[in-house]
């Protein structure tokens, strides 16, 4: 095997026996082969001028499951080789013969031996491209559009969909396979990759807001009740809404879970006397808060940690997420789950053990926000506000990862943090006071709500009357950790915004020259002590 898509990587370089994340290699080569039939696949739709909706649905979902803490599971991802294979081989019947095709269109396994032998081969690996610039910027677009799809499988799940999309997925995918594209090309690419992100995530914006209301300042708890309960975590509303309808009245609390923390925002689910709050924090403290939770968990999507034995039984995953041997929930062709047995389970179990107690104050999307922008664009024409501090993106496992909690501390009084995804669980809980009543800490939700912080900064922009969005006193320092926050980069540089602070490490697959161009058309750096950011990012020196 060899993976290097997310930020715990193996020595900043690559895994090459096992995943830090707990990916065997026989899954991470599954999964490099996975890929590789979608660019199959998305190649004979082009050569055929046309897509269909399930092959559409099936390259999105599939991409999703390779990204990193979504499928562990070696018999799922080969199931969905086959049906890549299927799907090929039914819509090439619609080519003239002597179409010239690649081996990742053409290949046709007997049996299952077949697929793993493939799977284990050189051919498929990402090191099959030997220029190392040239592959780091395949890396770069696939796992753009890994984001792309899986913020997109979002958005479809509510009904909301995008043919333009879908088409750049394909001709970003078949564009990693082409030989006579340059550096520049790839970067163009890259670029586009990012203006595809941005649509993605508008797109999915309004799949949530359409159907969920426009989040609005709100005080989570954090404490637990005296009831069995329900975990639920991932980015998945839909499977949330269901679970809330199914468990009304049965006596079982519903808690969210990392990245389900901001449907509490919502409208939709504030009727819920039985939503009660967030439980714990981020995806890589699960092994210990799973395990304290004592009722049953429901993964929805990205982030899945390995688990411990003493919770596997009341664990369960759905949509796009699997791991051998834990019990998954399926659903039917309207999208609908059965959440009985899970509920049946609940009552059974011992209410959550309480981790602490207080609360969470979210809400902070752009409608939110945007209804406090006289209050906000006084406190910045007044002095009250000296900068505002983007620090979406996600958490991880890494000690030096305290960095962002120590930097949130140390930033001065005068000073607003923007932020999205679970990042904001290295900094969201200190008591960091307000200013004129404007929290410090802004939340605008998920991952992808970092959409609606770039919302927020063109109206500011507007509001200032700026030409350039990167005149406003915002700064960027951000926390990476998987694909999705990969497509939100990208579409954060389609958009201009110069001077990014990434971390805690640069990506590995960013190769030296690649990371050059970077910082030389984009700014871009990364993180060095607290004291010098600030410096850095605060005081402009
Ligand atoms: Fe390693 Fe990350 Fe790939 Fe997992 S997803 S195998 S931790 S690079
Ligand atoms: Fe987090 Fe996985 Fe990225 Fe959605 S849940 S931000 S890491």
């Amino acid at each position: 095997m060899f993976c290097y898509q997310c930020q715990e990587t193996a020595r900043n370089t690559g895994c090459t026996v096992v995943g830090v994340c707990g990916k065997k290699d026989n899954v991470a080569n599954l999964q490099d082969l996975l890929v590789y039939t979608i660019k199959g696949l998305a190649y004979v739709c082009e050569k055929v001028g046309r897509s269909t909706k399930e092959i559409d649905r099936y390259i999105v979902d599939s991409l999703f499951a390779t990204i990193t803490n979504v499928n562990f599971d070696d018999r799922d991802i080969i199931e969905k080789i086959k049906r890549g294979i299927e799907l090929r081989e039914n819509l090439k019947k619609e080519l003239p013969n002597g179409v010239e095709l690649p081996d990742c269109a053409t290949w046709i396994p007997e049996n299952e031996e077949d697929i793993v032998k493939k799977a284990n081969s050189e051919e498929v690996s990402i090191l099959a491209t030997e220029d190392e610039d040239i592959r780091s910027l395949r890396e770069l677009i696939t796992y753009g559009v890994k984001g792309i799809g899986a913020y997109l499988h979002h958005a479809m799940v509510l009904g909301y969909n995008d043919e333009n999309i879908h088409k750049f997925i394909k001709k970003a995918l078949i564009s990693t396979m082409d030989d006579n594209l340059s550096v520049d090309d790839l970067l163009a690419l890259a670029l586009e990759t990012g203006k595809y992100a941005v649509d993605t995530l508008a797109l999915l914006d309004k799949a949530h807001t359409e159907t969920y209301g426009h989040p609005k300042i709100t005080e989570v708890n954090i404490g637990v009740r005296n009831n069995p309960g329900i975990l639920i975590s991932g980015h998945d509303l839909k499977t949330l809404e269901q679970l809330l309808e199914q468990t009304k009245s049965t006596g079982v609390d519903v808690y969210t879970h990392c990245e389900m923390l901001p449907a509490h925002y919502y409208p939709a689910f504030k009727k819920y006397d039985h939503f009660v709050g967030n439980y714990g924090s981020a995806w890589h403290r699960q092994r210990e808060e799973f395990e304290a939770f004592n009722g049953p968990i429901i993964i929805t999507t990205n982030c899945l940690v390995p688990p411990k034995d003493s919770y596997k039984n009341r664990l369960y995953t759905t949509g796009c997420v699997s791991y051998p041997g834990v019990k998954r929930i399926p659903e039917d062709e309207n999208g609908n789950k059965d959440f009985s047995e899970i509920i049946e389970q609940a009552k059974k179990c011992a209410p959550p053990k309480e981790l602490e107690r207080g609360k969470i104050v979210g809400g902070f999307a752009h409608n939110q926000v945007l209804s406090l922008a006289d209050k906000i664009v006084e406190a910045v024409k007044s002095g009250a506000i000296r900068k505002f501090v983007v620090m979406a993106g996600c958490d991880g496992r890494h000690s030096s990862r305290d960095y962002y909690t120590e930097f949130a501390k140390a930033l001065p009084k005068d000073t607003v943090i923007l932020t999205a995804g679970c990042a904001k669980y290295r900094y969201i809980k200190l008591d960091l006071g307000d200013i004129n009543g404007i929290p410090r800490v802004l939340d605008a939700g998920q991952c992808n709500d970092s959409y609606s912080l770039v919302v927020v900064a063109l109206k500011l922009k507007e509001a200032f009357n700026l030409e350039d969005i990167n005149q406003l006193p915002i700064v960027y320092n951000i926390a990476w950790y998987e694909q999705k926050a990969v497509a939100v980069l990208l579409a954060l540089l389609y958009l201009g915004i110069k001077n990014i602070l990434l971390g805690p490490t640069l990506p590995a697959f960013l190769s030296p020259n690649v990371t050059k161009v970077l910082v030389d058309k984009f700014g871009i750096g990364t993180i060095s002590t607290v004291e010098e950011d600030i410096k850095r990012l605060i005081y402009d020196e």
